[in-house]
């Protein structure tokens, strides 16, 4: 009998809780009415102090036991008196709080979303009970942080160029783009919420022709909790296309534009807070090749600059979800500087190589949102440099350092003339410090004329 209340209490005090959680967080979010992973307590008196117990499965006869969960997990803790004194339990840094219980076998629950990754204390609010033992640690992330092999790859592969237009005539495209919210891999231990297009960061290098009309159909993923949208500085238009493409989790937006002018453009999502959509990830490049198409090169590259703002200083070492922070974001002080998205993606995960007496061509943009570039290649000189990514004024010749704006672009062009690991920078050389490298490696005949060891 007493079994079957307190079965009772617990399941309603669960739905009532549940409906809350679907209340808030919108019907997108997936909130289920079974909870993702339950623990339960009983408080008790051990070694002469108040306690929480665990009950059952890996927590069980454990005191104050961690409670490990994974970041956007529904969970459910219920609570058993075992002593017949007045008692809670409560996450006050999640919101989460459960009824007082009085009787001896009474029990509660509460329910809420791991909406933050850390460590957060579960405790008993009654006066002094905290200070008699009831407390303990709920981490949020370590689960998810072990299981690796789940995370996603969101850096961009710099070979990822498109088809060369060639000298065909001006045409009808479409071009289709996702926005979504994913969990992606950012440095060797740690992961980090991106906002991308396509799941990748930059988004796609985009390939047209000046005359081209083109369709844009953006889709904000349904698994979405923010509008998108898209302005690409290509387009005539209100917004770059932004003001008819902000797009509601889950709905499409589409608008049809006229290639007016070569070059090569950012795009970006701009929905307020903008700098924070682009932070996030939420950039990339349409190249508009001119009549006739762009020189052919033997090795095209696609490579762009980007800034994460988070609450933790720049650590090689930092490991779980990094977190981002608004005020890192307004003083402009990014704690990251990275190549294609990550921390590693242009060092280990992707490779950029030629052969000497190649011809390279790069593709070049800063995301930011905040910094301007000074973009540099070590131990080599841009024979041309397409200033501001302009194709219609003719290139700068033998250049060191080219300035690329937040929002802006470059197109450098070199031969590689000698074998050797060339390593893509900043040459605001503490950004270097914060994870901004790229290698290219040249294989090949040294030629002593050019240089000797
Ligand atoms: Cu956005």
């Amino acid at each position: 009998m007493q079994k079957t209340f307190l079965l009772l209490t617990t399941v309603c005090a669960m739905f009532g809780s549940l409906s809350a959680v679907a209340a808030e967080q919108g019907s997108n979010r997936g909130v289920t009415y079974r909870p993702d992973v339950t623990f339960t307590l009983r408080t008790d008196i051990g070694e002469g102090k108040l306690v929480f117990i665990g009950e059952a499965d890996a927590i069980a006869g454990k005191i104050n036991p961690d409670l490990e969960v994974s970041p956007g997990a529904v969970v459910q803790i219920n609570l058993i008196n075992g002593d017949g004194a007045t008692h809670d339990i409560a996450i006050p840094e999640l919101g989460a709080k459960s009824d007082n219980i009085t009787a001896k076998g009474a029990a509660t629950s509460m329910v809420f979303r791991a909406t933050r990754t850390g460590t957060f204390e579960y405790l008993c609010t009654l006066p002094g009970h905290k200070a008699a033992g009831m407390f303990g640690r709920l981490i949020v992330g370590k689960l998810r942080e072990e299981a690796k092999g789940y995370v996603i790859n969101v850096a961009q592969d710099p070979r990822s160029v498109g088809e060369p237009v060639g000298t065909r005539a001006s045409k009808h495209l479409t071009l289709d783009l996702e926005a979504t919210e994913i969990e992606g891999q950012f440095s060797d231990k740690s992961i980090y919420k991106y906002w991308t297009f396509n799941n990748r960061v930059p988004g796609p290098l985009l390939r047209v022709k000046v005359g081209d009309t083109i369709t844009v159909n953006l889709h904000n993923s349904a698994s979405s909790t923010n509008i998108h949208s898209i302005d690409f500085h290509a387009v005539t238009g209100p917004g770059g296309g932004a003001a008819v493409t902000q797009a509601a989790p889950g709905e499409r937006k589409s608008f049809t534009f006229k290639a007016l002018h070569p070059g090569l453009f950012v795009y970006h999502c701009a929905t307020p807070m903008v700098a924070h959509h682009i932070a996030n990830g939420m950039y990339g490049m349409i190249l508009v090749e001119p009549e006739g198409g762009l020189p052919k090169v033997d090795r095209e590259f696609y490579v762009m600059q980007g800034e994460l703002y988070t609450t933790h200083s720049h650590n090689a070492n930092a490991r779980g979800l990094q977190e981002f922070s608004l005020e890192h974001l307004l003083s402009e002080n990014p704690q990251h500087l990275m190549f294609n998205g990550t921390m590693d993606a242009l060092t280990k995960m992707y490779t950029m190589e030629a052969n000497t007496g190649d011809n390279v061509r790069i593709y070049f943009g800063v995301g930011g949102p905040n910094l301007t570039s000074s973009f540099h290649i070590i131990g080599e000189v841009f024979d041309k440099v397409y200033d501001q990514a302009s194709l219609t004024s003719p290139p700068l010749l033998d250049v060191q350092t080219t300035l690329v704006p937040p929002g802006g672009a470059t197109i450098v062009e070199f031969k590689v003339d000698y074998p050797g690991r060339y390593i893509l920078v900043d040459h605001a050389l503490s950004r270097m410090e914060k994870g901004l490298a790229g290698y290219l490696t040249v294989r090949g005949e040294a030629n002593p004329e050019i240089f000797k060891p």
